[in-house]
């Protein structure tokens, strides 16, 4: 799906001749899109925030952009919460395809409510110790789509096709103070060329 994607696309500009000449410098493509069910959100007990607190961050929809020496991933939930209570979490884990025998592992975490210390870490290997972090990285939030869109630079997604999964909770960010409360997962089917 995302090589048949591209290969239109890159028939569309081919073919357009005055596109081909302004896509040049911002040339993107999508690797892929997937969405989620509503009101799947798995809801832990304990005290904390409301029932719709825990369910704003209920997945909807995510996409992954190439563009220009970055990778674009959009997430969008079910509301975009401003609030300094608690924190909406999304965390992106990249792994390789069931057939392959790499041991190199992606994380990626964002936070509407800190968006200035976003992050991406690959690690090269399962080592622990090589590893590439683009940290931290600034998170555009869009609140009225009840999205978050981050860009992640090349170097920090993996080479090789890529497993996709996206999880979010309400909880505190890059802390272990509290929760989560909430979660909800997203698992793209396939395998995926980021870069
Ligand atoms: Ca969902």
């Amino acid at each position: 799906m995302p090589r048949l994607a591209s290969t239109l696309l890159a028939c569309f500009l081919v073919v357009t001749p005055a596109t081909l000449a302004q896509a040049a410098p911002t040339q993107t493509s999508v690797i892929v899109t997937a969405s989620d069910p509503p009101r799947d959100v798995r809801v832990y007990a304990g005290q904390g925030p409301t029932a719709s607190e825990r369910g704003s961050i209920d997945l909807r929809e995510v996409s992954v952009v190439a563009r220009p020496n970055v990778v674009r991933f959009k997430v969008r939930v079910r509301e975009v919460r401003q609030t300094r209570e608690f924190d909406q979490m999304v965390f992106i884990d990249l792994k390789p395809t069931a057939t392959s025998d790499a041991t190199w592992t992606a994380t990626i975490g964002m936070s509407p409510q800190q968006p200035t210390t976003a992050y991406a870490t690959l690690f090269v290997d399962d080592s622990g110790t090589d590893y590439r972090s683009c940290d931290p990285l600034p998170l555009t939030v869009l609140r009225r789509q009840d999205t978050l869109r981050l860009d992640v630079p090349t170097r920090c997604v993996p080479g090789e096709p890529a497993r996709i999964k996206v999880t979010s909770y309400t909880g505190y960010y890059r802390s272990d103070a509290g929760g989560p409360w909430s979660k909800d997962v997203l698992r793209v089917s396939g395998g995926y060329l980021l870069r």
